[in-house]
């Protein structure tokens, strides 16, 4: 039976896309390199390293050039951060934590992010959850199941016993990579993999959840 709950941060419980995008934004600016809000989306989900590959595409760097413009990016965007408050969690994200709990159900954060505990801070639902996987826990990013894995261990529950929700592509995989049963959130273009898509979480409860998870 499901367990435990794995949420991912950036796109699930926040919009920090927006933030993110306005630090890439203004390094590639500053570096000469062309980038808009469409260019960003293909960066939903994946780490910090791979979105700055995806943006210099077949530009060249040197190793330190691309550290100091890793770090120039996050700089500008632990910034933006900076304001986040608990208005900032996307509609029925709290009610769905709430209502989780109550079912006594555990809830885990899953996310790539090296900010997941300022972010987790700032919109106050540190006390929501019982365990934090983020962009320190493991080497390997999604789509490797690996942060995914170490939540569930973090939680004490095998993989089946646990649900992750997910805005991108790069995380449903990583769920899927998991054995895991995958929530996808947005649209299933980017999702549809995913064993059941909603398109926030607005709405969702753990009793219109469960009975859709079975093996
Ligand atoms: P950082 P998630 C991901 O968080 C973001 O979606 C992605 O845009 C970002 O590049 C990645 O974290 C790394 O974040 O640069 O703050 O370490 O969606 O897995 O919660
Ligand atoms: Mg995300």
């Amino acid at each position: 039976a499901i367990r435990g709950m794995i949420f991912d941060l950036d796109g699930v419980l926040t919009d920090t896309a927006q933030y993110h995008y306005l630090a890439w934004q203004r390094l590639a600016n500053e570096e000469g390199i062309p980038f808009n809000r469409q260019a960003n989306e293909a960066l939903r989900g994946i780490s910090r390293r791979a979105s700055l590959m995806l943006i210099i595409g077949d530009r060249r760097y040197s190793e330190v050039q691309i550290q100091e413009m890793m770090e120039r990016k996050n700089d500008y965007y632990v910034e933006l951060i900076q304001r986040i408050t608990p208005k900032d969690l996307l509609p029925g994200a709290v009610s769905l934590l709430d209502d989780l709990r109550q079912a006594r159900l555990k809830i885990a954060i899953g996310s790539a992010s090296k900010n997941a505990r300022v972010v987790i801070e700032k919109l106050g639902i540190g006390n929501k959850i019982d365990a934090i996987a983020d962009g320190y826990s493991v080497q390997k990013p999604k789509p490797a199941p690996d942060l995914f894995l170490f939540a569930a261990q973090q939680l004490g529950l095998s993989p089946q016993q646990c649900v992750v929700f997910e805005d991108a592509a790069a995380g449903i995989d990583a769920a899927l990579a998991a054995s895991m049963w995958a929530v996808g959130i947005g649209p299933p273009v980017r999702v549809g993999t995913a064993h059941i898509v909603v398109p926030s979480l607005a709405g969702v409860t753990w009793e219109n959840l469960q009975g859709k998870f079975r093996d």
